[in-house]
C-alpha cells in the first residue's frame, strides 16, 4: 500500500520561510509531510531540478463583476479561475459589488452563485461596500463576516461607488468593531474630475491622456486621507493597486508611525509606464488602468517597497475588458479617455512576471517572491496557514515550478476571455508546469484539467482575531516593523 495519495519528489521546496530539498506527501487533500526520502505515493510527480512553490493567493481580482463603471468584465468565474490556476494561483480573492440601496446578502448570494458551478480555484469575496447604510452595517454585514466575508473595499472615486470621508470612517469603524479588514482604492475624485474635464474639453481626449488625468498628487493626497481616517478610528487598513513613489512613501511614514497600515502593488505597476498609453488610435486603451502606470522612478520606488516591507502583496487587480464594444470601447469606437472602462488583465501572468522581472533579475529573493504572492495575502486575509505555505496541516495547493523555461508571452496562450495581453510580445523565463489545489492536478504540463464548479469557497477567518494563525516569528517581526500589535490581538 501507498503511504501517500501523492507524493511530489526530489524539488526545491519554497516557502516564506526558506528553501530546501524535500519530497511532498499529500493525503486527503492535505500537505502531511515535507521531508527528503519520503514513502511511495499512489501518484508521484517528480520536481526534479524545479522549485515547489505554495499555490498563489492572488488578493485582488475582478471576475464576473460589474466594474466601477458599470460595465460586466469579459471573465467569468470559469475562465478567471482556469486563468489563475495556469499561472500558479490557486486561490483568488474576487469582489462582491453592493450597488446602491442593494442588500448585501442579496449582492453576495449572487455572487456565490455565480462563482459555485464554475470555479476551478479555490476562492473567496472581498464586499465593495457602496451604500454603508445602518441596516448594513449593523445587520447585514456581520452576519456575512462570519460566513467568512471578512474584508472590505471602498472607493474614494468613482461615481457609482464612491464614499464620503464620513461613510469612509463609518465603515473603517464597523470593520473594527467586527475584526475585518478594509480595503481602499485611494484617489482623489475631484482632482482626477475637474483635470480630466479639463483636458477633454481642450480636445485631449486620447488614451494616453489618461494618465494626466490621473496624477500621482490625487494618488498619495487620497492615500495619505485614507490613513488619517485609519487612525482616527485606529482600524486596520490595506491599500490596494499602489502605483506611485508618492503613495509608498506615505505608507511607509505611516508604518514608521506604528499605524495598521497594509499595502500591494501589482504587475501593471512594476512593469508598465504612462508610455504605454502612448500608442497609436486606441491602442493605448489596452493600458489605461486606475491609478496609472507612472515611471521608471516610481517602478524603482515600488520593487525596493517589495524589499523593504513597504509592500505586504503583488496582487493583480485582474480587470478583465476586451478591446471591444462589450468592454474598453463600449462607449464607442474612440471614447475619450474618461469612458474607457479601466483595469488590465493579469491573474495567470502574476506570479510568473514577478518571478521572472523580479527573482530573476536579483530584485527580490525567492522567499519573498513567495511572502508577497502566497503568504502574506493569505495571513493578512484569514487563509493561513490553510494556504500560502507548504507544510503538514495546509492544504495541498502547489505548483511545480520550472524555473527555467523561456515563454514568449501571447493572449493566444493565455487562459482568459480578454482577447489581449498589456504583456505581449515579452519574454519571461520561469512558468508552472503542474499545479495542485487540494492536492488534484488541475494542471498537467501547462494544460488545465479541472472540472468547473470543483474550486471551494473558504470561509476566511477574521483577520483581527487570527492571532492562533500567526505565528511568533511573524507577529514579532511585523509589530517590530509596524507596531502592528493590536491588529494582530
Ligand atoms: N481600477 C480599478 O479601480 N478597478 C479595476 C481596475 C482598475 O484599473
Ligand atoms: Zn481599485
Ligand atoms: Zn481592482
Amino acid at each position: 500500500m501507498a503511504d501517500f495519495d501523492t507524493v511530489v519528489r526530489g524539488g526545491t521546496v519554497v516557502t516564506a520561510d526558506g528553501v530546501r530539498s524535500a519530497d511532498v506527501g499529500i493525503s486527503g487533500g492535505v500537505v502531511r509531510a515535507v521531508e527528503p526520502g519520503l514513502g511511495r505515493g499512489e501518484e508521484e510527480l517528480s520536481a526534479e531540478g524545479r522549485l515547489v512553490i505554495p499555490g498563489g493567493v492572488d488578493a485582488h481580482t475582478h471576475i464576473e463583476q460589474k466594474s466601477s463603471m458599470g460595465l460586466m468584465c469579459a471573465d467569468d468565474y470559469h475562465s478567471g479561475t482556469v486563468s489563475a490556476v495556469c499561472g500558479g494561483t490557486t486561490t483568488v480573492l474576487s469582489f462582491a459589488v453592493q450597488g446602491k440601496g442593494a442588500s448585501p446578502r442579496e449582492v453576495v448570494a449572487a455572487y456565490h452563485a455565480a462563482a459555485g458551478p464554475k470555479a476551478v480555484s479555490d476562492y473567496g469575496f472581498h464586499l465593495i461596500v457602496a451604500d454603508p447604510t445602518p441596516q448594513a452595517l449593523e445587520e447585514e454585514i456581520p452576519e456575512l463576516v462570519a460566513e467568512g466575508v471578512v474584508s472590505f473595499k471602498i472607493y474614494m472615486t468613482y461615481d457609482l461607488v464612491r464614499l464620503d470621508d464620513r461613510q469612509f470612517l463609518e465603515v473603517l469603524a464597523a470593520a473594527r468593531r467586527m475584526g475585518a479588514l478594509t480595503m481602499v482604492h485611494a484617489e482623489n475624485h475631484d482632482m482626477i474630475g475637474w483635470l480630466s474635464d479639463r483636458l477633454v474639453g481642450e480636445g485631449h481626449q486620447a488614451p494616453k491622456f489618461h494618465a494626466a488625468g490621473h496624477p500621482k498628487l490625487a494618488e498619495s493626497e487620497a492615500t495619505g486621507r485614507a490613513i488619517d481616517l485609519a487612525e482616527l478610528v485606529d482600524a486596520p487598513l490595506y491599500i490596494v493597486h499602489v502605483s506611485s513613489k508618492e503613495a509608498a512613501e506615505e505608507i511607509g511614514a505611516a508604518r514608521r508611525r506604528g499605524l495598521k497600515v497594509f499595502a500591494e502593488t501589482c504587475p501593471q505597476y512594476l512593469l508598465l509606464t504612462a508610455e504605454d498609453l502612448d500608442k497609436p488610435g486606441m491602442e493605448g486603451a489596452k493600458f489605461c488602468c486606475s491609478p496609472a502606470p507612472r515611471d521608471e522612478e516610481c517602478q524603482e520606488a515600488l520593487w525596493e517597497g517589495i524589499v523593504d516591507g513597504t509592500f505586504d502583496v503583488v496582487s493583480s487587480d485582474h480587470a478583465p475588458y476586451s478591446f471591444d464594444d462589450k468592454g474598453k470601447l463600449a462607449w464607442g469606437p474612440e471614447p475619450p479617455f474618461p469612458k474607457i472602462c479601466n483595469g488590465v488583465p493579469g491573474v495567470e501572468l502574476r506570479m510568473p512576471l514577478l518571478f521572472s522581472e523580479g527573482v530573476g533579475k536579483a530584485r527580490i529573493s525567492l522567499q519573498r517572491f513567495v511572502a508577497v504572492c502566497c503568504e502574506t495575502p493569505a495571513r493578512l486575509f484569514g487563509l493561513y496557514p490553510k494556504k500560502g505555505t507548504i507544510a503538514p496541516g495546509s492544504d495541498a495547493d502547489l505548483a511545480i515550478w520550472n524555473p527555467d523555461q523561456v515563454v514568449d508571452i501571447r493572449w493566444a496562450d493565455l487562459h482568459d476571455q480578454v482577447g489581449y495581453s498589456p504583456y505581449e510580445g515579452r519574454q519571461i523565463k520561469g512558468f508552472p508546469e503542474t499545479v495542485l489545489r487540494r492536492g488534484e492536478v488541475v494542471v498537467r504540463d501547462g494544460q488545465p484539467r479541472a472540472q468547473p464548479g470543483s474550486g471551494r469557497f473558504i470561509v476566511r477567518d477574521r483577520p483581527n482575531s487570527a492571532e492562533p494563525l500567526y505565528r511568533p516569528s511573524w507577529s514579532v517581526a511585523l509589530a517590530r516593523r509596524f507596531g502592528a500589535v493590536d491588529f494582530l490581538k
